[in-house]
């Protein structure tokens, strides 16, 4: 017997390869993204006054710490595949910062545009330090996504945007894997944060494409979080200056917002939208009750799980997954922001004591 108790994770490619257009020859770019946790989050549960199992799906975890890395995977090695020697997107962070690191990797240029000064600390150092071109515009996300649609139709440059077939087809992993990790069964309800609507389109085909391929008997309902300031889908129409806390999600005109209503209208499910404030609180309470540190866009999957429990949208005694996009650390400003402040003591004992009540 091996003394490793441990195997190599090989990435979700040569994992999941049968569920994606992929062949012996594609060259699999891979960071060994995906194979994350599926943490049980019963002080949570508590804290939402709910009869259920819950669980964490801390896609923060994830090479780059975001769940962009499942689809940037399949998204950069099938650049390579088709001979491209650049990618470009744009983003409010996270896909930047995976763009960078898989093009990094695969050994391609990176070039990201990023709305100015609206972009979370972590995500713009990863752009900087992987050697993308990083362009901030003087606009937001949605105008940044038009200007490199337009590039990419006119120059021989790949658009790794979720716009990108195979970003969303990487992204189903996440999907099978809770699947997997639950022993082959889909949660009853899973809820995620809803931004430019890819995710919830790849959850949503990913857990189709295990029930078709027999892995899964049913179906789970979907249930996607817009932040209140930026919630067009919620609105029906799209927002100009959307604006929130989670920045990751401060998007106004979702490229994918057709096929998420799709995954709501076919799984029975909704799409609400919870405040800053709401999505604040549930980042504190995830990281101080289950020690799990998200970035507050996450948090909004938590939020509207409080939500649709004081609604009664869940029943009891069901599975519930939330799907935590990023890492906490993505985004310490906001963080340090919301949360209690360290005491200050003289460097003695007995000051420590002293602040401590001991
Ligand atoms: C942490 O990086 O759109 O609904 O440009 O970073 O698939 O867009 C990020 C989105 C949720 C929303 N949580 O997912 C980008 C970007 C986090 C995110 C979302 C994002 P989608």
């Amino acid at each position: 017997m091996s003394s490793l108790s441990v195997s190599k994770w090989p990435g979700i490619i040569k994992t999941y390869g049968d569920f994606f257009s992929v062949s012996k020859k594609t060259p699999v770019v891979t960071l060994q993204e995906g194979n994350t946790p599926l943490i049980e989050a019963p002080r949570l549960a508590d804290w939402l006054g709910a009869e259920v199992e819950l669980y964490l799906k801390y896609d923060g975890a994830n090479p780059t710490g975001s769940f962009k890395d499942r689809g940037m995977t399949m998204a950069v090695s099938k650049a390579r595949e088709a001979g491209s020697e650049a990618v470009i997107c744009a983003s409010t962070g996270n896909t930047s910062a995976s763009a960078a690191a898989f093009a990094a990797h695969a050994g391609i240029r990176a070039v990201v545009l990023i709305p100015e000064g609206k972009i979370a600390l972590g995500k713009l150092a990863q752009a900087m330090i992987h050697g993308a071109e990083v362009v901030q515009i003087d606009g937001n996300f949605d105008e940044a996504l038009t200007i490199v649609r337009r590039l990419a139709d006119e120059q021989p440059i790949t658009l790794v945007n979720s716009i990108n077939p195979f970003r969303i087809e990487g992204q189903m992993s996440a999907a099978f894997e809770v699947c997997d990790q639950l022993g082959g069964r889909p949660p009853t309800y899973h809820l995620l944060p809803v931004g430019n609507a890819g995710n919830i389109t790849a959850y949503w085909r990913g857990y189709k494409a295990y029930r078709e391929a027999g892995r899964i008997d049913r179906l789970p309902v979907m249930m996607g979080f817009q932040a209140a300031g930026s919630a067009p889908i919620v609105l029906g129409h799209p927002v100009a200056k959307p604006e929130t806390v989670a920045t990751a999600i401060r998007i106004g005109n979702p490229a994918s917002w057709k096929f998420a209503e799709a995954a709501r209208d076919e799984s029975g499910g909704r799409i609400d939208m919870v405040t800053d404030e709401e999505i604040l609180a549930a980042q504190g309470k995830i990281a101080s009750l289950e020690g799990v540190f998200c970035e507050p866009a996450s948090a909004a999957s938590v939020a509207g799980l409080k939500r649709a429990i004081a609604a009664g949208w869940v029943e009891s005694e069901t599975t519930i997954v939330c799907t935590l996009t990023g890492h906490g650390l993505k985004d310490p400003d906001t963080a340090i922001a919301n949360a209690p402040k360290p005491s200050k003591a003289p460097a003695t004992m007995a000051g420590v004591c002293k602040v401590l009540g001991l």
